[in-house]
């Protein structure tokens, strides 16, 4: 068991972009607010809060069983939310596979008993907060290719939140042999 599955943690589920797609995600952050560190932008799947052992047990066996198959994600505007003063990517339109695997997260999360935020899904990348407002605006669409989901920690340094990726596991469309079924573990 590797250190952090042994304590209570701040977790989320989520979708990583690899060095690339983050490059180009990170070339959009607006020059307001506190922008987001390059390693730590993400698309949120499912905000878990505080989760204890055995939740986060649970969570992750059912994370191993969730069947999504690959999908395209394009991310095509610059936006804000003047109430969390956020600014984030959005999508042309959430893909029914991004949905369903927020859907069965979900459904995981409640079958172990987690206190999840009634809030619509709403799915984008933040950029910067604490942001002066900003005008809307189309980018060149930024094509994302996700062929796996994580589960992430959020932890709290001094200089700011830090995200770490504590496993993954790979979007498919049948149930398949044991490979990366349980997950990969990243340390
Ligand atoms: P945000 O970027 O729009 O703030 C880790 O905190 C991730 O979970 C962030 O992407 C954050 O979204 C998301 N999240 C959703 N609900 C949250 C909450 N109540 N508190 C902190 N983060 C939340």
């Amino acid at each position: 068991m590797e250190g952090w599955e042994r304590r209570k943690a701040r977790l989320f589920f989520a979708l990583w972009p690899d060095a690339a797609v983050r490059g180009r995600i990170a070339a959009q952050r607006p020059a307001v607010g506190r922008s987001v560190a390059e390693e730590n932008l993400h698309l949120t799947l499912l905000f878990l809060g505080s989760v204890d052992v055995e939740q986060s047990r649970r969570l992750r066996e059912a994370a191993a069983t969730v069947i999504v198959p690959p999908f395209e994600l394009r991310l095509v505007r610059l936006d804000y939310w003047s109430r969390s003063r956020v600014a984030w990517l959005g999508l042309d339109e959430a893909p029914p596979a991004l949905l369903s695997l927020h859907r069965q997260l979900k459904a995981a999360a409640q079958k172990v008993g987690l206190a999840l935020e009634s809030r619509r899904y709403r799915p984008h990348v933040t950029l910067a907060r604490d942001a002066a407002t900003i005008a809307p605006r189309p980018i060149d669409p930024i094509h994302w290719t996700v062929t796996d989901f994580c589960l992430a920690e959020s932890v709290l340094r001094p200089e700011g939140s830090q995200y770490l990726v504590r496993q993954r596991w790979p979007l498919r469309t049948e149930v398949g042999p044991a490979v990366g079924g349980a997950g990969a573990t990243v340390e």
